[in-house]
């Protein structure tokens, strides 16, 4: 891969503030970027609409492969589809994916 990970959710995390205002919560303003993502608004975020996004905010990642790799890496459930809790994860947690079970046991 000829990006980094961490390169990738720092890159995504700057393009995101852009867009959010500062008057709201960090909930609010995930939740809105989760809606952004999710176009077809089915709760899902599926590999098209991950790809259409990335690429409406800016985030450019050139192969496709990569871009994959990357979903899957997201993709905690491994159903195919980034939910609202795996989004939240990939923006807000710097713990290790196998403390995500962990983490939403609440
Ligand atoms: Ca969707
Ligand atoms: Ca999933």
């Amino acid at each position: 891969m000829e990006f980094s990970k961490k390169q990738f959710e720092t890159s995504l995390k700057s393009k995101l503030a852009q867009k959010a205002s500062a008057a709201q919560s960090e909930e609010a303003i995930l939740m809105k970027n989760f809606k952004f993502f999710d176009s077809d608004n089915d709760s899902y975020i599926n590999f098209n609409e991950w790809q259409r996004a990335l690429e409406k905010i800016g985030v450019v990642i050139s192969s496709t492969e990569d871009m994959k790799q990357l979903f899957g890496m997201y993709d905690l459930d491994q159903d195919s589809l980034i939910n609202y809790k795996e989004f939240s994860w990939m923006l807000y947690s710097n713990k290790p994916f196998t403390h995500f079970h962990q983490y939403y046991s609440y």
